[in-house]
């Protein structure tokens, strides 16, 4: 199947061979909250901030060792570079505050990515699930105490970056999304902005070696109870971003249903060296559902591939799902976009980029269709195969659950 696959792209100008090469080395980040709903291990108990995990499907990970088990089994099941995405909230056996984490406090996670042969570690501080959080606010709260914690927070979270970056010899991502918002309609949109600026401004103060760190903000429209105004908007961390020289996160359930993370990567490369993702799956509102091979995804895919992005764009996993098993929806989610990009990859962009310079839109759509019944599955299969693993992860997935989750 594969040898007829490579010579029906080969008619199309397209080298298989070459696709699932690159493939390979697109690294993918991957979030360690899927294992447990967001609820971490530094005692947060429930999720707050206006996101949600819904369902109660048994075997949730309910410590660090199962965490750990968790992640070992789902990782190996999936195919390319890998990275493990953390939070905060993940400190292992930490005693102390927030404000106080320490790189001692993430050594058992290094070893730990070590030994699963990860690219590296990307982190991000987590100002939800605690009881600093006060009236919903963090770095944009007009109570100097709270405010200042959550800047300790974050400045703590640099450092814990650098050490990241220092054991694992690969940068570390780090990205700060806040909660901030209000229900109803406030009174003072400017002033809440005006103090997560300064607080920002703080946080960036503190000396980190840029080429190691890369320091990223994520904007939101809204959340659950937060659905009149956001602090963190899209356009308060553009420019934020673009004055302070630091990277914009996007999140592509952060948006109106109509509006489009593919299209707006573009945007940004015309003026970032980096972008960073959060890869997600809305169903009509931010519900974080299990990332599928599906339309945007592929967008977003080609934009990465047919810009020659990937090293530029920083792809990572947010989504949560506790209506299914966790692993399944670990391994599902990454594979759907390992399998966009190598969509993207199997596309002759410099003909189509000609057919649109040319104005032949007639020959453009004609082509994009048939790219779609392409024998994609067939390259799919041999990547897997090439990686020690088939398009089977559910048999594996389904005995750890009889042997393990089921136990829990
Ligand atoms: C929330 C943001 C944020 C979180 C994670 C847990 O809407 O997407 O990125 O999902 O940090
Ligand atoms: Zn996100």
């Amino acid at each position: 199947m594969y040898e007829l696959a490579k010579k029906e792209y080969a008619k199309y100008g397209v080298d298989t061979e070459a696709a699932i090469k690159k493939l390979k080395d697109i690294p993918v980040s991957i979030h360690c909250w899927q294992g447990d709903d967001v609820i971490g291990l530094d005692g947060g108990g429930a999720l707050s901030g206006g996101i949600q995990t819904t369902g109660n499907y048994p075997g949730r990970a309910r410590n660090f060792e199962e965490l750990k088990a968790d992640i070992k089994k789902a990782f190996a099941l999936m195919p390319g570079t890998r990275r493990l995405n953390l939070h905060a909230s993940y400190a292992v056996g930490a005693t102390v505050d927030r404000d106080k984490y320490e790189p001692k406090h993430f050594t058992e996670w290094v070893k730990f990515a070590k030994e699963l042969g990860l690219q590296g570690i990307d982190f991000n501080p987590t100002m939800f699930s605690h009881k600093n959080v006060k009236d919903g606010l963090t770095l944009s709260s007009p109570d100097e105490h709270i405010r200042k914690f959550w800047v300790e927070h974050c400045k703590a979270c640099l450092k814990i970056a650098e050490y990241f970056a220092n054991e694992m010899g690969s940068h570390c991502l780090v990205n700060i999304w806040i909660p901030d918002g209000f229900k109803d309609i406030p009174a003072d949109r400017l002033s809440p902005r005006l103090r997560l600026k300064k607080s920002l401004d703080e946080i960036l103060s503190v000396k980190y070696d840029k080429k190691k760190v890369v320091v990223a903000v994520e904007s939101k429209v809204f959340g659950i109870g937060v659905e009149s105004y956001t602090v963190g908007s899209n356009e308060f961390y553009q420019n934020y971003a673009a004055k302070n020289d630091i990277c914009c996160l996007l999140d592509n359930g952060h948006y109106h249903p109509l509006e489009y993370v593919s299209d707006k990567i573009p945007a940004l490369l015309a003026f970032y060296d980096r972008v960073a993702l959060h890869v997600t799956r809305g169903v009509r509102w931010d519900s974080d559902h299990v990332v599928l091979f599906e339309d945007e995804l592929k967008e977003i895919a080609k934009e990465i591939v047919r810009n020659d992005a990937t090293e530029k764009v920083l792809i990572g996993l947010d989504y949560f799902d506790a209506s299914i098993n966790r692993l399944s929806a670990w391994v599902t989610g990454q594979r759907a976009m390992q399998k966009a990009l190598l969509y993207a990859l199997l596309i002759n962009h410099g003909e189509l980029k000609t057919l649109q310079d040319k104005a032949d839109f007639t020959t453009l759509m004609v082509k994009q269709e048939e790219y779609k019944t392409l024998p994609f599955g067939a390259v799919w299969k041999e990547y897997l195969k090439r990686e020690n693993l088939s398009e089977d992860y559910l048999t594996e997935i389904k005995k750890y659950e009889k042997e393990e989750l089921s136990k829990r």
